[in-house]
């Protein structure tokens, strides 16, 4: 596709978009924004892309924004206009990806780098791996949709504390705080990973989208609302033909061929 600061790559439904500044632990610069944001767009509209993988090139996953860019004195860098820009249309755009996104987190994830993991669905960690928000270490609060999604994953004491101390969080505590799904040795990631991928890319594609809306909408709504918008989408589904053919594979004792219609 073309892009300098990332790969893209499509096989067998699974778009994977690997960071690729290996030296700066793939910290952000805004060409390699601009590339992620597009490749996200890209995979959105793909119908033969049905999961999506993010993940980092080297022994980083991402360490946030490219700190050389904070240097500047103060006046000389609109952070707010960057952050309209640059993440907040990233985040927005992953989070409303109606296809699965996993980060596949090889390495190290530190302030929007860990924003970024925690704006995909799930996270497969390498034992290596660490998070940290270390927006506060450079004087810095939580952006990126840090302050939305960590406390829902792991709790307000946990999150006030990460974002707070900027404290570095192994992948085994990461796991049992409910941060990631997963942990492996490093050699198995990518297997593991893409184990995970193939399983949701032979889902039903339109039942999964919608349920990813469903579970968001759930987490922050009251119990009537989520009961109303449940059946809104089950009334979707139940119309599908991949519902159709889920239960006539079912009864035919074969596995299901989902063809996201
Ligand atoms: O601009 C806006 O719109 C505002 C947005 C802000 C969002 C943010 O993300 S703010 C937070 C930015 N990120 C950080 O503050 C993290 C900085 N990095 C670190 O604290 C550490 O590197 C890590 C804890 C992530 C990893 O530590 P370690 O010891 O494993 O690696 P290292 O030796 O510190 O880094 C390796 C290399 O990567 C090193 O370069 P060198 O010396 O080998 O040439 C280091 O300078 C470089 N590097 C790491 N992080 C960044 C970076 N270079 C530029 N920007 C970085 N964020």
């Amino acid at each position: 596709m073309g892009y300098q600061s990332i790969e893209y790559g499509v096989e067998d439904h699974v778009a994977t978009i690997t960071l690729n500044r290996p030296e700066a632990l793939n910290a952000l610069t805004d060409d390699m924004l601009g590339e992620l944001g597009d490749a996200v767009h890209h995979a959105g509209r793909d119908a033969a892309v049905r999961v999506l993988v993010l993940t980092g090139k080297g022994r980083g996953f991402c360490s946030g924004q490219d700190l050389r860019s904070l240097n500047a004195q103060p006046g000389e860098r609109d952070i707010g206009r960057h952050l309209d820009q640059y993440y907040h249309p990233l985040i927005l755009r992953l989070a409303a990806l109606e296809k699965p996104t996993i980060a596949m987190v090889n390495g190290v994830a530190a302030g929007a780098g860990m924003s970024l993991a925690l704006a995909c669905d799930m996270r497969v960690a390498a034992e290596e791996a660490r998070f940290t928000q270390a927006f506060v270490r450079v004087g810095l609060v939580p952006d990126s949709g840090s302050s939305h999604f960590l406390p829902r994953l792991i709790g307000y004491a946990r999150a006030l504390e990460m974002a707070m101390t900027g404290m570095i969080v192994d992948s085994h505590t990461a796991l049992a705080w409910g941060l990631v799904n997963r942990v492996v040795p490093s050699e198995q990631l990518a297997e593991e990973t893409y184990k995970l991928a193939q399983a949701l890319a032979g889902g039903p594609p339109l039942a999964l989208g919608m349920i990813k809306r469903e579970i968001a909408y759930g987490a922050s709504q009251p119990l009537a609302a989520a009961l109303e918008r449940e059946k809104d989408f089950q009334i979707r589904a139940a119309a599908t033909a991949d519902h159709r053919e889920a239960v006539t594979a079912f009864f035919a004792k074969r596995p299901p061929v989902f063809e996201g219609r």
